[in-house]
């Protein structure tokens, strides 16, 4: 009778870091009208009306507010594709991308 030996399993799986995440601000400015700001925000970072209206008048408030969070590559591309709807109306609207601590 053949006999079976296996070899104790030595090797380590390799851990996959989590990706760094980058975070979309919505900058406050004194041109571009509320209600659009808000659609915007429901369009491209599918935040609810009620969501998006606290997120519109926080950045009117306080000067900037965190819209969400994503992978570099989403974060940038939305915030381009948020503030570019801004400039296709001739507003001003700027989203920026800031990685997270
Ligand atoms: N401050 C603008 C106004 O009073 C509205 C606004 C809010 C614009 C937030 C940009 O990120 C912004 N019409």
């Amino acid at each position: 009778m053949p006999e079976i030996t296996t070899k104790p399993r030595t090797k380590v799986k390799p851990r996959t870091e989590r990706p760094k995440l980058y975070k979309v601000i919505l900058i406050n400015d004194d041109f571009t009208p509320r209600e659009f700001v808000v659609t915007v925000l429901k369009g491209e970072f599918k935040l609810s009306e009620d969501q998006a209206h606290r997120v519109m008048i926080t950045a009117h408030q306080r000067g900037v507010c965190v819209v969400a969070v994503f992978t570099r590559d989403v974060a940038e591309t939305k915030a381009t594709r948020a503030t570019d709807a801004g400039k296709a109306k001739g507003y001003p609207l700027l989203f920026t991308t800031e990685p997270e601590e």
